[in-house]
């Protein structure tokens, strides 16, 4: 078969197949929620004692975000957290997922707790509880402790016991509330993005340092979960979370294409999950891995793996993949989706429901993996006003919407998966992209601070209450 020309139309991928879906369908144990992280929402920067995290310095390097966005205010929600949590309430949306910021905790990263920081969380997990909102707790998203990067960051394994001391800390003071906890968030992210990529904090491009960083989250991740089973009072749930986009090969055809994209499959989707179900790294489709034996130490194999009592897969998109002898090591190069011709979102993300389905179904392929829950699932969307105060975005809603009937065709098939985060709550600070991408239910005016609900937001609401 000849190759497809580069100016393929849109109907070359099939588009996606509505499942019709109410509430009733994933009955009544099904979790259903919004979530958000510290450092893109908390704002209060330097407040109470906390220290400077990699994003606090990382975002005032000169051209590394639009406009020179930084999360020092960002939502405010470290002093607006009971109005947004009585949004929340009045939204009737029964789970929320944060993220603990560990320089509130520990500023210098290691050491004695700063007892504001602690207070904090402490006055936030009541918060939740005494609304009747379920509190999903993460230890770490991305916010490192500055002072430990100046130790070397991930790529110093003595970040295992700064990360379990840390861990230890935060279930000592809320393991008698919070009964759902998340060691890491994305590991491929930060890892990559921070270290490989230099695109996110602490903005390195090494590849050894990488390396190094893969080999020490992957056993945090694990050690992490041990330092808290070993606290947590039954019935704690631990899980981890996990950045996933199902890989298609540009020509299916080409069995370069299809080497190509098991190999990005391994970096973007294995590299992590592997190891911590006692698989170990995905060597034999990414050899470039072996190289990870560097890092290695007697007995490390056997620390890679814990029995996480669920899974967070965090799905966006699907990305295409085609080979490419420009990149050494990977020989693979993304397919974008503009070249395409598909429907993108904000972010240049292809709109491809399906992705999370087939991930639901490539994570629970796994002889021994546990439940699943999708700890996110979004989309960024700008917002085109229709009539003066009112707001819609029925990009955003036909998405959750799609997204959630992918949900519920896993759920036919017989895969464990026991509930859906909407990324996210509010709009907040996305990263090296500044605040421009909008993936709220909310929509902040972050000039005001002023809160405005989006039409995908009430619909999402009516939908897990039950009222749509
Ligand atoms: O905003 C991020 C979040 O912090 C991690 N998962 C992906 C989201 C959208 O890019």
């Amino acid at each position: 078969m000849p190759e497809l020309p580069a100016d393929l139309p849109p109907a070359f991928f099939p588009p996606t197949t509505p499942v019709a879906v109410s509430r009733a369908d994933f009955g009544p144990d099904f979790h259903w929620g919004v979530s958000a992280a510290a450092y893109q929402t908390e704002g209060a920067w330097n407040a109470d004692g906390k220290g400077p995290s990699i994003w606090d310095e990382f975002v005032r390097r000169k051209g590394r975000i639009p406009r020179a966005e930084t999360g020092d205010v960002a939502c405010d929600f470290y002093h607006r957290w009971p109005q947004d949590l009585d949004l929340l309430k009045q939204l009737r949306i029964p789970d929320f997922r944060f993220s603990v910021a560990w320089p509130r905790v520990q500023p210098q990263g290691t050491g004695r707790p700063n007892p504001a920081g602690l207070d904090y969380y402490d006055r936030l997990v009541d918060g939740c509880l005494t609304r009747g909102i379920t509190p999903w707790l993460t230890l770490y998203h991305w916010d490192l402790p500055a002072a430990l990067q100046r130790r070397g960051g991930w790529a110093n394994r003595d970040m295992l016991g700064w990360f379990t001391d840390y861990a230890g800390h935060v279930a000592a003071r809320l393991g008698d509330r919070v009964q759902h906890w998340m060691v890491l968030n994305e590991p491929m992210a930060f890892v990559g993005a921070g270290h490989l990529l230099g695109l996110h904090a602490p903005g390195r491009r090494s590849p050894a340092g990488f390396l190094a960083a893969v080999h020490h989250a992957a056993l945090a991740q694990a050690e992490g979960g041990r330092a808290l089973r070993a606290l947590l009072p039954a019935p704690a749930r631990i899980g981890t979370t996990f950045s996933c986009s199902y890989i298609t090969p540009w020509r299916p055809w080409l069995s370069r294409d299809v080497r190509a994209a098991r190999r990005v499959d391994a970096l973007l989707n294995r590299l992590f999950v592997e190891p911590a179900l006692g698989l170990g790294y995905p060597v034999a489709e990414l050899p470039v891995l072996r190289w990870l034996d560097r890092y290695k130490r007697a007995g490390d194999e056997e620390r890679l793996a814990f029995d996480f009592d669920f899974l967070g897969i965090q799905n966006y998109t699907r990305e295409v993949v085609r080979h490419s002898a420009l990149m050494p090591a990977l020989w693979a190069a993304l397919v974008g989706a503009r070249r395409r011709g598909v429907p993108i979102t904000q972010l240049g993300w292809e709109v491809y429901p399906e992705s999370l389905y087939e991930m639901l179904r490539q994570f629970s392929a796994y002889p021994n993996a546990p439940r699943l829950v999708v700890t996110e699932n979004g989309a960024a969307f700008a917002d085109e006003p229709v009539a003066p105060g009112q707001l819609t975005d029925p990009a955003r809603q036909a998405f959750l919407q799609a997204s959630i009937g992918q949900v519920l065709r896993a759920r036919r098939a017989g895969i464990a998966v026991d509930g859906y985060f909407a990324w996210s709550f509010t709009d907040n600070f996305e990263w090296a992209e500044g605040y421009e991408p909008r993936f709220g239910l909310v929509k902040v005016d972050f000039a005001s601070q002023q809160r405005t609900v989006r039409g995908s937001g009430q619909w999402y609401s009516d939908f897990v209450s039950g009222t749509e």
